[in-house]
């Protein structure tokens, strides 16, 4: 029998006339999917598609890497240097020369003024790795102030304070292959399908061959959460205590894996005292699961024989992130699930190279994982860089989230924003607002001209995108993979490395030391610093790279391969080489909806959205999907408030206002509403973003608002002039 139509045509893909195909990482999200883009004859790239012999995506792409051929054409890029003395100016072009003069004029007067840390550096996890060593190599080895971090504290710094806590050092133990292994998978606040969809197809293709329980907590019925097996619909910020709960039943049944606790871990004095606070029952009435069902899950994951967790930004965005990832840490480690086939705690990381400013970037310390607290760390870089060791400081510096509060006292006068939008990304807009606004200085160097933090900048410097350069990425499993340089750069804009490197030249002690010309020269310079090391890439080069589409660290030399999990041995990073189990007790800090503000405020991303949408926002094929901004509200609540699907509400917090368009769905709780934060002034005016006191990461996911109705065709005629892009 034949179903619907009767004679099907056959499907023809157009032919985009490729004539050559070029192999680039995705320039997305952390999946790390190894694309090739099409050429044709001019040279124009038109076309992507997955490459079929990839180890992560295995042919695969999503929307958005499917579309990263339309990138380059987008509108709004940046194509000459820009500067003016005032912010109330206009900006006139000028040639980099003049640009990087005045910059490095600009900060030495700031520095020489109000001392070294007075001028800040804000960088990204969207560069190259060997452009995060030339930004460190230039901030803690030439300019010299510790007001350095990256935007990776709005997204993976309580996961990296939980592994350092835990374990004794950052990086994922696990791989994408667990998913083959595992017989049980429990996922904390991350909607997998949508942010990591590749990740998610990889889940997918290994349960089609063996079935094993998934169980997702999430406030929100997610993507993730319909296609689960269990569905923990958890109270905004308390996954702490359900992980401690879980911990306790463990602990209570027997459940543990004694020989693994006695032989690899320390367990904190108190670990048993504040699991005891932690009973089911009690729990069950701070986190909303009731008691049987955190039994029936920890029995589900302590009696499999492998069992695994993921995360994403449900936990790291939360005032106990850090302490959210330590407790999942404690949770593997309770049951012998860490290095193992099918087992281990994996923090799903976020922008395409996170990992490679954590490992390389010297934010939050020194190359290669090594730490500012650490002599022996500091005289070997010192001397590796032909720096005076003393020239470093002995600790790390403020967060991205502490330099922009020093910036309203004025401690902080001068500030450079390499790849990243905090207008649109930072809580509280008109903190921040206010913060840009009184600087002394602001270079903002981006691939877009049309950022909205660029209105604030006296100097704008105009960066090649993804796929204008070459070097490497590390994924969420630590693979590093090559993207190659498919196209050159719009008008004067330039590669990060090459500015980072141009400007070092206008210090005495930049000129001293080597700024290499070519990335594979940079990356040369990292494996020598990396060899023995935990993240050792000795073994790796460019070519290496191409030709196995990417290898995980550590890979040192001669390695056929990389090593697909850490700490396979039970041998941990802290100096006694056992991991830690931590005593974590829960405190109910966040603001709560109460009568004046009756809703938690919840936010968080599309799959056709990256971000602040300066690139998807250009892309038709991905824009017209969610061109406008909207919050998805309860049914059942939106009657009480006489709104109806489509219309414009106006949501208050204490901070501020936005108005967006109501989306009634049953995804969310009846005192939640939910806004992907990919839009300009929208939900980042109203979030407060309180910060957790390991990691600094803001709680992006949790504060209070309330509803309101608004004039339909005033808000619309609003709507429209905002979004005239
Ligand atoms: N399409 C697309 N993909 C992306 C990105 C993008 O912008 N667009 N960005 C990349 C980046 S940088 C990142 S960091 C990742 C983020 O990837 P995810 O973390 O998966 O994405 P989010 O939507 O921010 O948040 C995930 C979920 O956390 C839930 N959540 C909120 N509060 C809580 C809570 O208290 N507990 C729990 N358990 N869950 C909670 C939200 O309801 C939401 O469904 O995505 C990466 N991939
Ligand atoms: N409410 C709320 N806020 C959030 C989140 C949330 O879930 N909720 N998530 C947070 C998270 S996890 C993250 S990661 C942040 C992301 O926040 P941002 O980093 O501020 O967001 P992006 O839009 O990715 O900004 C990157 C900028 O770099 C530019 N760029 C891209 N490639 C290059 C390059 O090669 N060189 C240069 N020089 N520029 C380049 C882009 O044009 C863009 O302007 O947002 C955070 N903010
Ligand atoms: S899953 Fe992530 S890395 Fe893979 S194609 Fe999509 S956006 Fe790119
Ligand atoms: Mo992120």
């Amino acid at each position: 029998m034949l179903f619907g139509r009767a004679k099907r045509n056959p499907i023809t893909i157009a032919d985009k006339g490729v004539k050559t195909w070029k192999y680039a990482t995705c320039g997305y999200c952390s999946t790390g999917c190894a694309l090739e883009i099409g050429l044709d004859a001019a040279g124009r790239p038109v076309s992507t598609r997955g490459v079929a012999d990839a180890p992560v995506n295995r042919g695969k792409a999503c929307i958005k890497g499917l579309f990263e051929h339309e990138v380059f054409t987008s509108s709004g890029r940046g194509t000459r240097p820009l500067s003016r003395a005032s912010r109330h100016a206009p900006f006139a072009p000028v040639s980099w020369d003049e640009a990087l003069d005045t910059m490095a004029e600009r900060i030495k007067a700031i520095q020489a003024a109000h001392g070294r840390d007075a001028f800040a550096v804000v960088s990204t996890g969207q560069l190259l790795t060997e452009e995060f060593y030339t930004l460190g190599k230039l901030v803690r080895g030439v300019i010299g102030t510790n007001a350095y971090d990256g935007n990776t504290t709005l997204c993976m710094a309580s996961a990296v304070s939980g592994y350092k806590r835990s374990f004794g050092s950052d990086g994922p133990p696990g791989a994408y292959a667990d998913f083959d292994h595992t017989d049980c998978l429990l996922a904390f606040g991350s909607n997998l399908p949508e942010q990591h969809p590749i990740i998610y197809w990889r889940l997918a293709e290994a349960r089609e061959q063996r079935r094993f329980p998934v169980i997702v907590v999430d406030p929100r019925v997610t993507m993730f959460a319909q296609m689960a097996d269990l569905h923990l619909p958890i109270r905004p910020g308390t996954d702490l205590a359900l992980l401690n709960a879980l911990a306790h039943v463990i602990l209570d049944e027997g459940l543990e894996d004694r020989d693994y606790i006695d032989a690899h871990t320390r367990m904190d004095n108190d670990f048993h005292k504040v699991l005891d606070e932690h009973a089911p029952d009690k729990a069950a009435r701070v986190c909303g699961i009731d008691a049987d069902t955190i039994r029936h899950v920890a029995r589900t994951y302590a009696k499999a024989g492998a069992a695994m967790t993921i995360w994403t930004m449900g936990i790291n965005q939360s005032t106990h992130g850090s302490d959210g990832v330590a407790a999942i840490n404690n949770l593997n480690l309770l049951t012998g699930n860490v290095g193992k086939p099918g087992g281990g705690p994996l923090s799903i990381t976020g922008q395409c190279n996170a990992m490679g400013t954590r490992e390389w970037s010297s934010c939050s310390g020194l190359p290669g994982y090594r730490q500012l607290e650490d002599a022996a760390d500091r005289t070997e870089i010192a001397r590796f860089w032909g720096v005076d060791a003393d020239f470093f400081p002995q600790s790390r510096g403020p967060t991205q989230t502490d330099i922009f509060p020093a910036i309203e006292t004025g401690a902080i006068r001068g500030l450079w924003l390499v790849a990243t939008n905090p207008m649109t990304s930072m809580a509280n807009t008109e903190r921040v607002r206010r913060a840009l606004s009184s600087l002394d200085f602001l270079v903002v160097q981006d691939a877009y001209a049309d950022v909205e933090t660029v209105d604030f900048a006296h100097l704008y410097l105009p960066a090649a995108l993804w796929g204008e350069k070459t070097g490497v990425f590390t994924n969420t499993e630590r693979r590093v993979n090559l993207v190659e340089k498919i196209t050159e750069p719009p008008g004067e804009a330039r590669p990060d490395h090459e500015i980072f490197s141009a400007l070092a030249q206008r210090w005495e002690q930049g000129r001293k030391m080597r700024f290499p010309k070519e990335t594979a020269e940079v990356f040369d310079e990292m494996r020598t610093l990396s060899r023995g090391r935990l993240l050792d890439i000795s073994g790796m080069t460019h070519e290496r790279l191409r030709a196995a589409r990417g290898l995980q660290w550590p890979c040192p030399e001669g390695a056929e391969r990389g090593a697909p999990r850490l700490y396979a041995d039970g041998h941990f990073a802290h100096e006694d080489g056992k991991a830690r189990l931590l005593a974590l007790p829960f405190d109910d800090n966040n603001e709560r909806p109460d009568a004046d503000y009756p809703f938690w405020l919840n936010s968080g991303r599309l799959v056709e959205h990256f971000h602040t949408r300066t690139k998807t926002g250009k892309l038709g094929n991905l824009n017209k999907f969610s061109p406008q901004p909207f919050m998805e509200i309860n049914p059942d609540a939106a009657r009480a408030l006489g709104i109806g699907n489509m219309d414009y509400v106006r949501l208050v917090s204490r901070r501020g206002e936005a108005v967006v368009m109501a989306q009634l769905t049953a995804r969310v709780p009846q005192d939640m509403v939910f806004i992907p934060f990919h839009f300009h002034d929208c939900v980042n005016r109203l979030t407060l973003g309180l910060l957790d006191p390991h990691s600094r990461q803001p709680a992006f996911k949790q504060c209070a608002v309330r509803v309101e109705r608004v004039d339909q065709a005033e808000a619309a005629r609003m709507e429209a002039n905002a979004r005239a892009f």
